[in-house]
């Protein structure tokens, strides 16, 4: 018996290591899309939001002049319609809508399948007064401003009533949404939406209920409300709001979560897009991305996951959390998420691209990278979705253009310093070529990367622009005659920066996705390094996929640098653009090669162990003599019963 409990927690950590892999197959290493629908794509010029629309959202101006403001105008420079209102570009800018909207990412689905996108991630496309609708009315509708017929949708909306799902109305918006879900799903790519479930808006449904009928609302116990408009108790109405933010009402939490009220209409919700009209699954989204998930607490993202999964259980669950490993692990442990926004590895590659006299050498980056990779389970990690910028964060076509400043991994610091509102020495101009160049190679190091790189709207078109708001200017498309940019934030001018779509650099991305998609080496392959060399700043990487095998080398530093590892001595390499093979290796500053395995004549694939790989091996060799021991341990146990 006693040699029965040496063995037991020796077989635990056996079966614990092999922890089973909770994530959905679909999502590991596809190509995701973040699409800001307001800035996209104007696909119907006939529903464009009105003055009005804005109620209730920053800068609280709904009622001064307005017009949809020109898509293709300078960035910075007040229109005539603005200049009524005598307020300055940083008021005006969250007052302009553009019109982008549903029909116009329908239209543009050709365009991302030529670029290699496989999954779109929607920045929320629920009813809202604001240009960025994280300040929701519903959860159950889609904008109206969104589909084509706004009027319609709204007198729809407003006889009905939110507390019976079963009599949910669905608006033109609402069918347009699901057949955009349609038109993705026929192109063989998946989509999620973006859930803000932590706080609903000021004119939600909910909360103007409670404004009006306070205690007697049927949702006064949907939100953190301190104190009652009472006048016998001289108490005044007063609620907390998202880090104080009083028209983001916070939805009640106890030690369970989001409370029974307001949790049964996010879960109807939930069902509502996953399984429309109860036609089944494949006519829902494929998942979600949860808003600031660290502010609902645990067990609710731990129901609301079951949910999801009972829903479709091949659902996909990413959140956006942007703190380091140890405190992201307890969401992505297999019962909560699948995956997140990764900012971390956002973090690692800026500090290694970005920076010039600041950033980390090549042996850091390689080992802040793996540290990250294996902070998660493998299915998590091949789930991730790498990003470098989003639209809470400067473009990395800004982001390179201004070097050794601030760290993105102090996220507070950095977000402020990289706004151009608050910073007057941010660079918030065009990037140069050479600056460019940077952002061309850290795209080829996203894409090839291990887990899911994840393109923010337009990077691929060469857009630029600091933090919030300027990381959500209108998209640039090739169709489109931009002004080009002349105007500073105060109004004075500068010389004209070009605005029009970057066709070089979206050859860039298509040609490193097209890698990607075609090699599962890069997809889902294991990654190894091969090459950390500090000096002349030259890392390189091996992706492996069953006998398939991609190299690739990426020279950071300042001069052309030689490779002359021992696998490339054979040529059996070749370059997977030129098709040549490669014996002796040659990369340009700044630059990045890709290499395969050639095929053999008997079709496989010849590689070729690494020097590097021997101290691995014994590694894994030692690993397996452990686990075969552990087996017939299991095996004298199962066959003979307790060992005496
Ligand atoms: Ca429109
Ligand atoms: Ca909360």
């Amino acid at each position: 018996m006693k040699k029965i409990l040496f063995y037991v927690p020796l077989l635990m950590t056996f079966f614990a290591s092999a922890q089973k892999d909770f994530t959905p197959n679909w999502s590991k290493g596809v190509v995701w899309y973040q699409i800001f629908p307001e800035r996209f794509s104007n696909g119907d010029f006939t529903n464009d939001p009105k003055g009005s629309d804005q109620e209730g959202a920053y800068p609280f101006d709904s009622t001064s002049e307005f017009q949809v403001h020109p898509w293709s105008s300078d960035w910075y420079e007040l229109q005539p319609y603005e200049q009524k209102n005598g307020k300055d570009i940083w008021h005006n800018i969250q007052r302009r809508r553009y019109g982008g909207d549903i029909q116009g990412i329908i239209n543009k689905l050709d365009y991302l399948k030529s670029l290699g996108i496989t999954s779109l991630y929607l920045c929320p496309v629920f009813w809202s007064p604001s240009s960025h609708k994280y300040d929701a009315l519903t959860y159950h509708h889609i904008d109206p401003a969104f589909g084509p017929d706004p009027d319609g949708d709204k007198k729809l909306i407003a006889a009905e009533d939110p507390l019976n799902p079963e009599k949910w109305v669905w608006t033109k918006a609402d069918l347009l949404a699901l057949k955009l879900i349609e038109e993705v799903h026929k192109r063989d790519m998946h989509i999620i939406f973006d859930g803000v479930f932590n706080h609903l808006g000021i004119n939600s449904f909910a909360f103007k209920d409670v404004i009006k009928n306070q205690e007697a609302s049927a949702y006064k116990d949907w939100f953190m409300v301190d104190s009652w408009d009472n006048a016998a108790k001289k108490t005044k109405f007063e609620y907390k709001g998202w880090f104080g933010v009083t028209t983001l009402p916070e939805l009640k939490e106890d030690a369970n979560g989001i409370v029974e009220g307001p949790k049964n209409y996010i879960f109807n919700a939930t069902k509502r897009w996953m399984n429309p009209m109860n036609k089944g699954s494949q006519y829902g989204i494929d998942g979600w991305r949860l808003d600031v998930a660290y502010c609902v607490a645990h067990p609710f993202w731990k129901d609301w996951r079951k949910w999801v999964k009972s829903i479709n259980s091949e659902a996909y669950l990413t959140a956006e959390l942007v703190d380091p490993i140890a405190k992201t692990l307890p969401y992505l442990s297999g019962d909560e998420f699948d995956a997140s926004m990764n900012y971390n590895f956002a973090f690692i590659t800026h500090d290694f691209f970005v920076q010039d006299t600041t950033g980390s050498s090549v042996t850091e980056f390689d080992q802040k990278l793996k540290e990250l990779r294996d902070g998660f389970g493998e299915g998590v990690a091949q789930n991730m979705q790498n990003l470098v910028g989003s639209h809470d964060a400067t473009r990395i076509g800004s982001a390179v253009a201004n070097p050794d400043g601030k760290k993105f991994g102090d996220w507070g610091a950095y977000f402020n310093w990289s706004q151009k509102s608050g910073n007057k020495t941010y660079n918030a101009q065009k990037p140069t070529p050479a600056q460019l160049q940077k952002q061309k190679l850290i795209a080829a190091f996203q894409i090839l990367y291990l887990g899911s790189p994840m393109i923010y709207y337009g990077d691929e078109a060469g857009m630029w622009g600091s933090n919030d708001p300027d990381c959500r200017k209108p998209m640039v498309w090739d169709e489109i005659k931009y002004d080009p940019e002349t105007t500073n934030p105060d109004q004075s001018k500068h010389a004209p920066d070009l605005v029009g779509f970057n066709t070089e650099l979206f050859q860039w991305y298509q040609k490193f996705l097209a890698v990607r998609n075609q090699y599962d080496a890069v997809k889902k392959g294991n990654y190894t390094t091969i090459l950390t060399n500090d000096a002349e700043k030259v890392y390189g990487f091996s992706r492996k996929y069953e006998n398939q095998e991609v190299l690739v080398f990426i020279n950071r530093g300042a001069t052309t640098a030689t490779i002359t590892l021992p696998i490339l001595k054979k040529g059996k390499y070749k370059d997977v653009f030129t098709q040549k093979r490669v014996k002796k290796l040659s990369v340009s500053p700044m630059d990045i090669v890709v290499l395969t395995g050639i095929k053999s004549k008997k079709g496989n694939i010849s590689i070729e162990m690494l020097p590097f790989f021997y101290d691995d091996l014994k590694v894994v060799f030692k690993s397996c003599f452990v686990l075969l021991l552990l087996r017939d341990v299991k095996y004298l146990i199962l066959q003979f019963g307790p060992l005496r």
